[in-house]
């Protein structure tokens, strides 16, 4: 169904997939098989650069499989055509009869880090006012949890970078644990440029990744650790840092708390022990310590900073991995000083929004606790609730998917925005757990396979259809504008919510203007960690440089925003950092005989994601068709594998099937498979659903695998769209 033109002709928007958010223009045209062209837009982050799934963007707008009607389940097992009408009041009608049997925690919710501000907010007033169910959370568990729980419990405030992007390019010293930015934000390189120039790149990752390759000139470091020891590598550069005097033990007096208890906890990490654990050679290691505090300003250098991304953080000890990040820019003296810093790479388009207004099963708007009465009390007021109806905390991510369809679990699940039977860990069992739901909803603008296996799918408005506000990996608050009405029979999401809370009888006002939502939100926001309550629709479109806190000024000032924490104090009471110990376990799965590999799994450049979305889009397809796994040329002789050659890998969950890359990127003791497909090729078949203690985090990145060759025809498995429909 072609859009049609809305009034603007040119919106300036930002990309709709990673949390870089590249500015871009849309352009109406009636040229070209989209109907609108795209180009990049100056912006302090991207500069006007964009990555080919910026470029192609457009192309999903006219996806010929779009979603423009809702769709439900027939007595024969077939999605069939059907009137918003007829959908909501069946998901209205079998809400209400399941809550009416056994309760509010009967129906759960899952949300995404795609979805707008507005969105996300109104999601989780909607669990907690109209379903009143504990049982809401989020795909930003997958992602951002382990970082988020680290930066909370070390920092007070967890904000993924706590500075601008462009801060990097005065650095001396970058050290990137785990994050292949040259694939997952290629226009965010630029702000490298200085360090690499100096010869500060070190970039940890047991694959020589794009972004390691980043490192070759001028004297950058990469550091190829045993995939899931991290945690062992940060300790041992913590030791060296206070062993060989590096460490700024003014700024340690200052600013922080728990140092004694801090270093006795490192005096185990010898560097000859770190090795052993590691494989990284002591002079790595050392030379990695010394060029960090060289440039750290202590030492009088140009400024340094620690990065993490997915690849330390989605790991049964990822909160205490990134923990021992911060320890270890904490000894140098790096956050809250303008040109240093440690931070996150958040990943999904609003990965930072979504995880501070309420999808995550412990908060509320504002990056506030649910558990916290003045938050509740707040909160609610802003709802025009009573304090005492709203639910308190639900469960994490894979222990709320592990619950469905149990006999004390919930028995429906409205899905926006995530596609979890491609992303999430253990995927067989997921889909074991969605087919025993009494009801699954599916919101989303394609049919993915999630929402092939639902018995009621909505379709909803896509990004250049819609108003709303997106928060960016910095904390900066931008505008995403509509440039066209979507297709005739979408709705957005927020009428769809409006709507079933009064098909549930509810009066709580559930306004669908995202501007009017935008405000109440702020209001929400007001007083809690992230403060919007100073922002409006209207100041973001005159000043796109906003960043978060930005409270409302009692006597009508404007806040300027707050580009950089911690310049005064931290965000625990006392102002201070706190230094927590933590301590090296390894991963929850080991190499054993039947399993003597480490798999890895990641991302390529050209996807996105579970590749819903992308794999829908032609010249992405092209550049980047199908899985594949990399493996060592030791290895494949070892194994007998040549290249191209269908490996078989076996876990403890599963098996999966894919063409063998030969490559010495990996190590010989690795093996990657990216995570972007469906089918015989789904990497999350394989992997683990152990999650880390304290942030609820999958264990995605690492753990033991067999590979085999396989001869004979690929088995097609139960993850394919029809069995699924089957299996219903
Ligand atoms: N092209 C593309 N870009 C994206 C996305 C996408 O799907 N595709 N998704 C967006 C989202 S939501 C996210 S979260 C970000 C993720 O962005 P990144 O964190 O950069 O992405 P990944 O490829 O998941 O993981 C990064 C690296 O971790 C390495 N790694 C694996 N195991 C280990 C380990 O034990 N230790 C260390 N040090 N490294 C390890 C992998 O080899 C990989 O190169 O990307 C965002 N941008
Ligand atoms: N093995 C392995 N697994 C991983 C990872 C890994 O590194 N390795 N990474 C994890 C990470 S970091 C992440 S973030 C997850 C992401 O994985 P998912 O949660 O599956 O995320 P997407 O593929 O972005 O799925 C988004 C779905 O929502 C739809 N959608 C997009 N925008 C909207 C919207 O506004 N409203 C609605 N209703 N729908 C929308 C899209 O069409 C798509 O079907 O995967 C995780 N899984
Ligand atoms: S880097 Fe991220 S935001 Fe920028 S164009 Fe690529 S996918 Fe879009
Ligand atoms: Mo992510």
């Amino acid at each position: 169904m072609p859009p049609t033109a809305a009034s603007a002709r040119t919106a300036d928007t930002h990309c709709p997939y990673c949390a870089l958010q590249c500015a871009q223009t849309l352009t109406a045209s009636e040229e070209g098989p989209t109907g609108v062209t795209v180009t990049g837009r100056q912006f302090p982050t991207n500069r006007g650069g964009m990555c080919q799934k910026g470029w192609t963007s457009p192309t999903l707008l006219r996806a010929p499989d779009r979603l423009t009607t809702p769709l439900v389940r027939d007595a024969h097992g077939t999605l069939v055509p059907a009137t918003w009408d007829e959908a909501l009041a069946l998901v209205a009608d079998r809400l209400a009869a399941l809550q009416a049997a056994h309760g509010a925690g009967s129906v759960a919710v899952f949300g995404g880090g795609g979805l707008t501000n507005e969105k996300a907010y109104a999601l989780g007033k909607f669990a907690r006012t109209v379903l009143r169910t504990p049982f809401i959370d989020y795909n930003g568990r997958f992602c951002m949890s382990s970082a988020a729980a680290a930066a909370n419990r070390s920092l007070g405030v967890d904000r993924g970078l706590p500075f601008p992007l462009a801060d990097l390019g005065g650095a001396g010293a970058v050290l990137l644990l785990g994050s292949n930015l040259a694939e997952t934000m290629p226009p965010a390189v630029q702000h490298l440029a200085g360090v690499r120039a100096a010869g500060g790149l070190v970039v940890v990752d047991p694959r020589r990744s794009a972004t390691a390759d980043l490192t070759h000139e001028g004297g950058g470091v990469h550091v190829q650790p045993v995939p899931g020891t991290d945690l062992a590598l940060l300790l041992g550069l913590a030791h060296l840092v206070l062993a060989d005097g590096l460490a700024d033990a003014d700024y340690l007096a200052r600013r922080t708390s728990g140092l004694d208890d801090v270093r006795r906890s490192l005096a185990s990490w010898w560097p000859e022990r770190t090795e052993q654990v590691t494989g990284v050679p002591v002079a790595t290691l050392r030379q990695v310590a010394h060029l960090l505090a060289a440039a750290s300003p202590v030492h009088g250098g140009a400024g340094a900073y620690v990065l993490t991304g997915r690849g330390v953080e989605q790991s049964t000890q990822g909160t205490d991995t990134v923990t021992a990040a911060i320890t270890l820019s904490l000894l140098l003296g790096l956050p809250g000083r303008v040109g240093s810093g440690y931070g996150a790479i958040t990943g999904q388009g609003n990965g930072q929004g979504g995880r501070e207004h309420g999808q995550k099963s412990d908060q509320l708007p504002g990056y506030r606790s649910i558990e916290d009465e003045a938050a509740r009390a707040h909160v609610a007021g802003v709802w025009g609730v009573d304090p005492a109806s709203l639910p308190r905390s639900g469960v994490p991510a894979v222990e709320l998917l592990h619950r469905l369809g149990t006999a004390d679990g919930p028995r429906a699940l409205l899905v926006h925005g995530s596609n979890l039977l491609v992303s999430a860990p253990d995927a067989d069992r997921v889909r074991d757990r969605l087919a025993a739901l009494d009801l699954l909803v599916v919101c989303d603008f394609l049919p993915s396979e999630t929402a092939l296996l639902a018995d009621v799918v909505l379709p909803v408005t896509q990004w250049a259809e819609e108003e709303g506000t997106m928060t960016s990996l910095e904390g900066r608050v931008i505008r995403r504008r509509r440039l066209l009405a979507p297709p005739p029979g979408v709705r957005s999401e927020l009428d769809v919510l409006a709507d079933l809370a009064a098909r549930l009888g509810s009066s709580v006002p559930f306004p669908t203007d995202p501007a009017v939502v935008f405000d109440e939100l702020a209001r929400a926001s007001a007083g809690g960690r992230a403060d919007y309550s100073g922002l409006s629709h209207a100041r973001l479109d005159a000043e796109p440089d906003l960043f978060w806190p930005c409270p409302a000024v009692p006597d009508g000032a404007a806040h300027p925003g707050t580009p950089r924490l911690f310049l005064d104090r931290f965000g625990h009471p006392d102002g201070l950092a706190q230094l927590v110990p933590v301590d090296h376990r390894g991963p929850s799965d080991d190499l054993r005989p039947d399993a003597p590999v480490w798999l890895v799994t990641g991302r390529v450049l050209a996807h996105y994601q579970s590749g819903a979305q992308t794999r829908r889009v032609p010249d992405l397809v092209r550049t980047s068709p199908g899985p594949y796994v990399e493996i060592h040329p030791l290895l494949a002789d070892l194994l007998g594998v040549g290249d191209g050659d269908t490996v078989r890998l076996t876990t403890g969950r599963g098996q999966g099937f894919a063409p063998a890359r030969v490559t010495d990127v990996v190590r010989p003791d690795t093996v990657f498979l990216p995570f972007h497909w469906a089918g015989p090729g789904s990497a999350n078949r394989l992997t683990t659903d152990a999650t880390d203690p304290v942030s609820g985090m999958p264990e995605f990145k690492v753990c033991a695998v067999d590979v085999t060759r396989w001869d004979r025809p690929v088995p097609v498995g139960p993850a394919e769209a029809g069995e699924l429909l089957e299996a219903r």
